[in-house]
């Protein structure tokens, strides 16, 4: 049984190769959706927080964990990945604890290589191993080789299998992760679920939208910019997505702009969700337009205007609702 005054909090950096499912595993411990998830490698190009507050359990102190979402690990070549990478290293600065998670249906490789060496070289924080997507494995016992190998190569603090995706053993992670957190008090409000501004997150809803709604290389090429956002006289959002290439922009539209306007119409809700009583029960008119900008990945200038941590504030939506 958990002492009952001992509280633990701390940053917990989230690392692995593209596609392991490090957002869905940070959205199912905040049971909220603060990261985008899409099948596609390389959708998190950001770090970001997730905050969990946990309340004393049979197992496990209470605690805030602060979970560092981070881009996939992968051998950086452009100086976009470069960029990314500078990212992950940043997710594992000063952290008192990392997850390294990795995927049990995909033999380990090289980028799993990559992100041991980046934990040895991040200094003395444990690691726990999190091997995620068991869900899809029919014989666990799959998971005892996986977990002898991985224990040969890195000295985890604890190795949990789990699903992000159904929240298998989830509870089990909350307790590892509680118990190797430093006895000390929250590092944010109680409530406070992310560091993103609203407008940031609404464009990464509207970047997930459009990434699942393409395929091949187009995902890697968008991005969104929020334009406009007011609450009063009407609740309007204006967002520009990006593409490099003007093929890339007809596909995005769609024949008779069904494409754009799919996008919009899976985005709207969720917006509207975050909005919440701010809308005061009136639709929120989502206005989306396609761009091309060739080698937006490689200007600098544009990519910190995308980042809501470089970016200009963003403009505060006007109106009494919004007011604190
Ligand atoms: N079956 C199964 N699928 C999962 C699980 N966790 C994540 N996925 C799927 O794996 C894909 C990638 O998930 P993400 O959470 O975006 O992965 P990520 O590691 O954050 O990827 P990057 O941001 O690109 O590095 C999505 O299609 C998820 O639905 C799981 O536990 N089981
Ligand atoms: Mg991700």
């Amino acid at each position: 049984m958990a002492k009952k005054r001992d509280f633990r909090s701390g940053f917990v950096a989230v690392l692995g190769r593209p596609n392991v499912g490090k957002s869905t595993l940070v959205n199912a411990l905040v049971e909220r959706k603060v990261a985008i998830v899409t099948p596609h490698p390389q959708t998190t190009r950001t770090h970001l927080l997730g905050i969990v507050d946990v309340r004393a359990g049979e197992r496990h102190p209470a605690g805030q964990i602060v979970l560092v979402d981070s881009p996939g690990i992968h051998k950086a070549g452009t100086p976009y990945n470069r960029q990314l990478l500078r990212h992950v290293r940043d997710a594992l600065e000063g952290r008192d604890l990392a997850l390294l998670v990795m995927d049990v249906t995909r033999p380990a490789g090289s980028e799993d290589a990559f992100a041991l060496e980046l934990l040895r070289q991040a200094g003395s924080a444990p690691a726990i191993l999190v091997l995620n997507k068991i869900d899809r494995l029919k014989d666990k016992s799959a998971l005892l080789p996986i977990i002898a190998d991985c224990s040969r190569r890195f000295a985890f603090a604890e190795i949990v299998p789990v699903s992000a995706l159904t929240g298998e053993q989830i509870p089990a992670l909350v307790a590892a992760i509680l118990a190797h957190l430093p006895s000390a008090p929250r590092q944010f409000p109680q409530g406070t679920v992310t560091d993103q501004t609203e407008q940031f997150w609404i464009s990464e809803v509207i970047r997930e939208k459009a990434m699942l709604a393409t395929r091949q290389e187009l995902p890697h090429a968008l991005a969104v910019r929020i334009e406009a956002f007011e609450l009063e006289p009407k609740p309007r959002i204006a967002a520009v997505i990006v593409c490099e290439r003007p093929g890339q922009k007809a596909i995005l539209i769609g024949k008779g702009g069904d494409t754009i306007k799919r996008i919009g119409t899976e985005a709207r809700p969720e917006i509207e969700e975050l909005l919440g009583e701010r809308l005061r029960g009136r639709n929120l008119f989502l206005q989306l337009r396609v761009e091309v900008r060739a080698g937006w990945r490689a200007d600098e200038t544009f990519l910190r205007q995308l980042d809501w941590r470089t970016s200009s504030p963003p403009p505060r939506p006007a109106g009494p609702a919004s007011s604190e």
